[in-house]
């Protein structure tokens, strides 16, 4: 079982930061995690320019062995040629791609069709990254399989049940839940692992619930588990995109750069306060 991290994407005076964001991603592979997600959620793709994307990956892919690239679009060309472009680096393991958003209006019919342009660009494995709340679709299990090339998803989505469906429909399918607070529940259920953002800050933490899952010890697995929901309630009300980076730095110890206006970093006072409201839990998820 995966531990996948949608990695921050550090800004500084509005640059991306890639020496930090391969020395980040260098800092928690070495603590459990197992893989990247580049230029997912947390990573702020859909806010980045594809010059900004490709550097990104080809930072992510001199830092760690095993990557995937979220390509989403809303212009095809650039996700094609996203795709195209991942196939220099080795470590590129898989493409993912948020189904086209913001339009309501599109039939099933031509989402399939994006995802099979897709899978047509590239020889690596395409993953559907699907997040209702941010697309405002769903492609659930069954849209997943009349797609027919897509080998693996991620579904960012509080129902285990939703998730479990492309397992049920597909079982050769990669599946990977994108919930943080379902991290318990996708290990038990044995899901092939999960995108945590949490796998930014506290990756230590993460690595030890899966092994407490997988020697059945699973008093401990929910007490990490409901640690990390406390932080998520703490962090939700400030802009969750924008608090990952100030966790990254209260948990992890060390500068992980800004966001990128409009998601503003956090304010002093903000940042104190967060600091002050996850104290609790920072000491229930120290190694
Ligand atoms: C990503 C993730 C995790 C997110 C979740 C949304 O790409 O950032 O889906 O943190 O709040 O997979």
């Amino acid at each position: 079982m995966d531990i996948i991290a949608p990695v921050v994407t550090p800004f500084r005076n509005g640059r991306l930061d890639l020496d930090l964001y391969a020395e980040h991603i260098r800092n928690i592979t070495a603590k459990g995690v197992d893989a990247i997600f580049v230029a997912g959620t947390t990573g702020l793709g859909p806010a980045l320019s594809v010059e900004e994307r490709k550097a990104l990956l080809e930072a992510a892919a001199s830092a760690a062995r095993r990557v995937i690239f979220q390509v989403g679009s809303l212009v095809l060309d650039q996700a094609l040629a996203l795709a195209k472009y991942a196939e220099r680096f080795d470590a590129v393991e898989a493409i993912a791609s948020v189904p086209p958003y913001y339009f309501p209006r599109l039939s099933e019919r031509q989402i399939a069709k994006y995802f099979r342009d897709l899978c047509a660009a590239t020889t690596r494995p395409v993953y559907l990254y699907n997040y209702p709340a941010a697309v405002g679709r769903d492609v659930d299990a069954k849209a997943a399989r009349e797609i027919g090339c897509l080998k693996g998803v991620k579904d960012t989505n509080d129902s285990i049940a939703h998730t479990l469906a492309y397992k049920r429909l597909m079982p050769h399918m990669r599946v990977y839940n994108g919930s943080d607070s379902l991290v318990l529940a996708s290990f038990s259920v044995g899901l092939d692992g999960v995108v945590a953002s949490s796998a930014n800050y506290v990756p230590e933490a993460l690595a030890r619930l899966r092994e407490y899952v997988a020697r059945g010890d699973l008093e401990r697995a929910r007490s990490l588990q409901f640690a990390i929901d406390e932080v998520l309630e703490a962090a939700r009300p400030l802009g969750y995109s924008s608090a990952v980076y100030e966790l990254v730095e209260i948990f992890q110890g060390y500068d992980a750069g800004e966001p990128r206006p409009p998601i503003y970093p956090l304010d002093p006072e903000e940042r104190a306060w967060l600091r002050a409201s996850v104290a609790q839990a920072r000491s229930k998820l120290a190694p």
